[in-house]
C-alpha cells in the first residue's frame, strides 16, 4: 500500500543522491569517495533503472488485469541511441538528477555523454521503430516491441585517408544498465531436421523433428512514456546454447569439442547485417529471422494462454505488426503452431491468421524485396516451406477464380518465384496474409499501388493504406535541443506540446515577433557553436558560426544523391575561384556538412565518401576561398551525433530522385529544430511542403510522375553546361584519384544518369541560390525557421501511432492509474 500511494523510490535530489551513492558502492563497486564520470553514469543509470522497473511492473500488472488487446511490434532493427537523458526526461526528473549530481561534484551533460549508442539497426526503418516505441508508451498503448539483441550493432565508421573502414561495434563491452536479463524467460528454437507424419486420434498430422535447437533468452528494455506512469517493454532475444538434445555430443567422449561447438549457437544473435539495400539469401540472416520470430511468438502465445483457451479470440487480443517483411516468417510459424501443435483445422487457423497481421513497407527498390531460395528455406525450416506451399496453393486457386487463367498474372503474384533460383517472395507472402499493407507516406502508397504491388492492389484495394511517418518530439526537441524546448514552452505558455504536439502551431502567430526572433537566433547560435566545436575536434577544421551550416546526413545511397550535393559544392568552389575580390565579398559563407555510413559492400557509396574527402581537402586548404566555403565530413553518424548536428543546422538537404525515398524522417527532425529544408518533392517532403508552404522551403527537381519519361530520354539534352564542367573536373583528376573516381563519372553520362543528377542540376543550383538570398535577410530567415518548427507537429510519431492504433491495430489506451 505504501508503494501504491507514495512510489517506492523517491525522486527528490537527496533521495536520488543517496541511490546514486549506493549504486556507486554496491553495483559499480567503487568507493563513494572516489569515482569518475563514467562510474557516475553507471550509478545514475542504475538508479533510473530501478525507477523504470517499478513503473514497468505496475504497467505490466495493470495490463494483465485489464487484458486489453495488445500490439506486438516485430522488428529486426531498433536504433535506440542513448537512454539516460531520454529516460530522466520522460520520468520528469531531469532537473532533480542534475541537482543530485551537482552536489556530488558532477555535471549532468558530461555524465550523459559517457553513454554509448544502442545502434541495433541500419537507418530510417530502425530509428522509426525507436520513435514509435516512445509514442506507444507516451500514449498509453498496451504494446510490446520485440527484436534481436545483437552483440555487435551497426559497424563504427572510421575514416582513414578519406576512405571508410568498418570496425566492430561491441556495444556491450562496458555493460548495459538499461536491460534486464530474464534468465527464466527463455524458449527453445528449432532448426533443420525433417517432417514426419503421425496419427493423432485417427487423423494424420505433421510433426517437425528438428536437427538443432538453440535457446532464446529475453532481455527486457523498459520504455518509459512521457507524462504517464506507463512503461512498456522492448524485449530483445539473445541466442544461447540449448541444453536439450545435447546428450549425444557429450557422450562421444570429446568433451572439449562438444563445449566449443555449443558456442556456435551464440552467433545467431551476434551481428546486425549492415545493409539496407539488397537482400542476399544468407543462411545466417534467415536463421536470425526465424530465431526472432519463433521466440517472440512462443512468448506471445504463452501470455495469451495465461488467460484464454480459445484461439478464435486470439485476434481480439493480439495485433501483430510486421516492420517490413523481415519478420514475415511469423506467418507460417503461427500457421504451424495452430495446425500442428494446437491441432486446429487449416481453414480455421487461416481465418485467425488473416485477422492478426499488418505490414508496413519501407522500400520501393526491387532489390530491397526479400526472396529466400527454396533450397535454403527447405533445409533450415522444412515444415515452414510446406506450409508456404500450401498457402500458395489455396491463394492460386482463389486467383484463378478471380482472374481466370491469366498465367502471367498468376506467376507475378505467386508466393513462389520460378526461375534460375526458385525462391519464396516474402512480400507476396505478407500481402496475402496481412489484413493491411501500409505505405510510409502518401506518395509511397501511390508507388506501391501503381508499381511495386500493382497486381495485389487490383485484387485487394481495401488492404492498401498509408500512415505518413513521424518522429518523436521528446527525443528530437526536448532531449536534443533543451534550450529550444524552453523557448517554445515560454512562448506557448505551456509545456503541453510535448504530449500534444499540435500546440506547436501556436508559434505561428509569433513568427514575426522581434523578441522571439532574437531569442530564437540566440538559441540557434549557441547550438551552431557547439557543432562548430565538435567539427573542430573531429576533423581539425575551424568553421565560423557566421556561415550558413548546410547539412546532409543520412545513409549514403545513390538515390539520396550525396553526389548531387558534392557536384553543387564543386560548382560553388569553381565560381568563387573565378570571382574578383569585389564579387567574393558578396558570397554568402557556407559550411557544407556531409555525414553517413555506406554499406560495407556498396562500392559506389564508398567512392562518394572518398570524393567528399578529396573535394574537402582541396577547398579547405585553398586560401582564395577561406571562410567562404568549407566542406566537412562527419564520421560515424549515429543517433547521438544526430542529436548534436540537427539543432546546429541552418539548411538541410533531402534531395533524393523523386519516387525513391519512401518517406524520409531526417527531414522531420530538422524541421522540428527550425532548420530550413532544401528538398525534392519526394516521400514525406511532399507533405511537408503542403503543411508549411512552398515559400517556407527551397524545392527543386523533377516530380515523381516525370521521372520515367526523363529516364527514357536520358539527361544528356537537359543537363546544363555547368554540370558537364564539374563532372569533367572530377574526371580529369582535379581532386586527385582520377582512376578511382572514373566509374562515378561514367555513371553520370547522358544516358546512364539513372538518378537524373544532370537533369536536376540546374534547378538545384537555383534553389541553392534562393537559400543564399534568404539567409542574408535575417528577419525573413528567422521567420521561416520559426514557421518550420510551428508546422512540424503533423510529423510527430504521436500522430502516426494514433492512426495505426485506430485504423490498423484496433487497440486503445490503457493507462496505469497510479
Ligand atoms: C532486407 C534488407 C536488405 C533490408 C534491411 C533494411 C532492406 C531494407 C532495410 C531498411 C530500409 C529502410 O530503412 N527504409 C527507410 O525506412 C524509413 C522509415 O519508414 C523511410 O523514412 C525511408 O524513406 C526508407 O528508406
Amino acid at each position: 500500500l505504501f508503494r501504491l500511494m507514495d512510489g517506492f523510490r523517491r525522486n527528490d535530489p537527496v533521495s536520488l543522491q543517496k541511490d546514486i551513492l549506493d549504486h556507486v558502492e554496491f553495483t559499480v563497486a567503487r568507493s563513494r569517495f572516489n569515482f569518475d564520470d563514467f562510474e557516475a553514469y553507471q550509478a545514475l543509470s542504475h538508479s533510473i533503472r530501478d525507477r523504470l522497473i517499478e513503473r514497468w511492473h505496475d504497467t505490466q500488472q495493470y495490463f494483465k488485469r485489464k487484458d486489453p488487446k495488445r500490439l506486438y511490434f516485430l522488428s529486426l532493427e531498433f536504433l535506440m541511441g542513448r537512454s539516460l537523458s531520454n529516460s530522466v526526461i520522460n520520468l520528469g526528473i531531469r532537473d532533480n538528477c542534475a541537482d543530485a549530481l551537482n552536489q556530488l561534484g558532477f555535471e549532468f551533460e558530461v555524465v550523459a555523454e559517457q553513454e554509448g549508442d544502442g545502434a541495433l539497426g541500419n537507418g530510417g526503418l530502425a530509428r522509426l521503430s525507436a520513435c514509435q516505441m516512445d509514442s506507444l508508451a507516451t500514449m498509453d498503448f498496451p504494446a510490446w516491441g520485440y527484436g534481436l539483441r545483437y552483440q555487435y550493432g551497426l559497424f563504427r565508421q572510421v575514416i582513414f585517408d578519406g576512405f571508410q573502414y568498418e570496425q566492430p561495434d561491441y556495444w556491450l563491452n562496458f555493460g548495459n544498465p538499461w536491460e534486464i536479463e530474464r534468465v527464466h524467460v527463455s524458449y527453445a528454437v528449432k532448426f533443420y531436421g525433417n517432417v514426419e507424419e503421425e496419427l493423432l486420434n485417427g487423423e494424420k498430422c505433421k510433426v517437425w523433428v528438428p536437427g538443432e535447437m538453440v535457446e532464446a533468452v529475453a532481455y527486457d528494455n523498459p520504455i518509459p512514456g512521457y507524462g504517464t506512469r506507463n512503461t512498456i517493454n522492448l524485449r530483445l532475444w539473445a541466442a544461447k546454447p540449448s541444453d536439450q538434445h545435447d546428450m549425444e555430443s557429450f557422450n562421444t567422449g570429446d568433451y572439449i569439442n562438444a563445449v566449443i561447438n555449443r558456442q556456435g549457437a551464440e552467433t545467431i544473435s551476434s551481428v546486425l547485417y549492415p545493409d539496407d539495400r539488397s537482400y542476399q539469401g544468407k543462411e545466417l540472416r534467415l536463421k536470425q529471422q526465424y530465431f526472432f520470430v519463433s521466440a517472440s511468438l512462443q512468448d506471445i502465445i504463452r501470455r495469451f494462454k495465461d488467460s484464454h483457451s480459445n484461439f478464435d479470440e486470439f485476434p481480439d487480443k493480439v495485433a501483430l505488426q510486421l516492420n517490413d517483411t523481415h519478420p514475415s516468417l511469423a506467418i507460417p510459424e503461427v500457421m504451424r503452431i495452430l495446425v500442428d501443435e494446437e491441432h486446429l483445422e487449416w481453414s480455421r487457423a487461416w481465418g485467425i491468421v488473416c485477422k492478426l497481421f499488418s505490414l508496413t513497407s519501407h522500400t520501393v527498390l526491387p532489390e530491397g524485396l526479400e526472396k529466400v531460395p527454396v533450397d535454403l528455406l527447405g533445409s533450415l525450416l522444412p515444415r515452414h516451406l510446406q506450409i508456404i506451399y500450401d498457402i500458395n496453393f489455396f491463394f492460386m486457386e482463389d486467383l484463378k477464380k478471380h482472374f481466370g487463367l491469366d498465367y502471367d498474372r498468376l506467376s507475378r503474384m505467386s508466393i513462389v518465384e520460378e526461375g534460375a533460383v526458385k525462391s519464396i517472395r516474402m512480400a507476396n507472402l505478407s500481402i496475402v496474409c496481412c489484413h493491411t499493407v501500409n505505405g510510409v507516406s502518401r506518395v509511397h502508397l501511390e508507388l506501391l499501388k501503381t508499381r511495386v504491388f500493382k497486381d495485389f492492389y487490383e485484387l485487394w484495394p481495401q488492404k492498401f493504406q498509408f500512415k505518413t511517418n513521424g518522429v518523436t518530439q521528446r527525443r528530437w526537441i526536448v532531449v536534443s535541443n533543451p534550450s529550444l524546448c524552453s523557448l517554445i514552452s515560454k512562448w506557448l505558455g505551456t509545456e503541453a506540446w510535448i504530449r500534444d504536439v499540435d500546440l506547436l502551431l501556436g508559434l505561428r502567430e509569433h513568427a514575426a515577433n522581434a523578441d522571439l526572433q532574437q531569442e530564437w537566433n540566440m538559441v540557434r547560435r549557441v547550438n551552431k557553436m557547439r557543432l562548430a566545436e565538435y567539427i573542430e575536434t573531429m576533423s581539425g577544421i575551424k568553421v565560423s558560426p557566421d556561415a550558413m551550416f548546410d547539412v546532409q546526413t543520412k545513409r549514403i545511397h545513390e538515390y539520396k544523391r550525396q553526389l548531387l550535393n558534392l557536384l553543387g559544392i564543386i560548382h560553388r568552389y569553381d565560381c568563387i575561384k573565378n570571382m574578383n575580390m569585389n564579387e567574393r565579398r558578396k558570397v554568402v559563407p557556407r559550411v557544407c556538412i556531409i555525414g553517413g555510413k555506406a554499406a560495407p559492400g556498396y562500392e559506389i557509396a564508398k567512392k562518394i565518401i572518398k570524393l567528399c574527402h578529396a573535394v574537402g581537402e582541396k577547398i579547405n586548404n585553398d586560401s582564395d576561398v577561406g571562410d567562404l566555403l568549407k566542406l566537412v565530413f562527419i564520421p560515424d553518424y549515429n543517433v547521438s551525433v544526430a542529436e548534436l548536428v540537427i539543432p546546429g543546422s541552418d539548411l538541410s538537404q533531402h534531395i533524393s530522385t523523386a519516387g525513391h525515398e519512401p518517406s524520409g524522417t531526417g527531414s522531420m527532425k530538422f524541421l522540428m529544430n527550425g532548420c530550413l529544408l532544401l528538398a525534392t518533392a519526394d516521400g514525406s517532403t511532399i507533405e511537408i511542403i503542403e503543411e508549411i508552404g512552398e515559400d517556407n522551403m527551397f524545392t527543386f527537381g523533377a516530380k515523381v510522375h516525370e521521372v520515367p519519361a526523363l529516364r527514357e530520354k536520358g539527361s544528356a539534352l537537359t543537363a546544363p553546361l555547368q554540370f558537364a564542367r564539374v563532372v569533367r573536373m572530377v574526371r580529369d583528376g582535379y581532386f586527385g584519384f582520377k582512376d578511382y573516381f572514373k566509374s562515378l563519372c561514367d555513371a553520370l553520362d547522358g544516358n546512364g544518369d539513372f538518378y537524373l543528377l544532370g537533369h536536376d542540376f540546374g534547378s538545384y543550383l537555383e534553389a541553392q541560390a534562393e537559400a543564399d538570398k534568404a539567409f542574408v535577410d535575417r528577419e525573413k530567415w528567422t521567420r521561416m525557421s520559426i514557421l518550420s518548427t510551428a508546422g512540424s507537429g503533423r510529423f510527430s510519431s504521436d500522430r502516426t501511432i494514433g492512426e495505426y492504433a485506430e485504423k490498423t491495430w484496433g487497440i486503445e489506451p490503457c493507462r496505469c492509474p497510479f
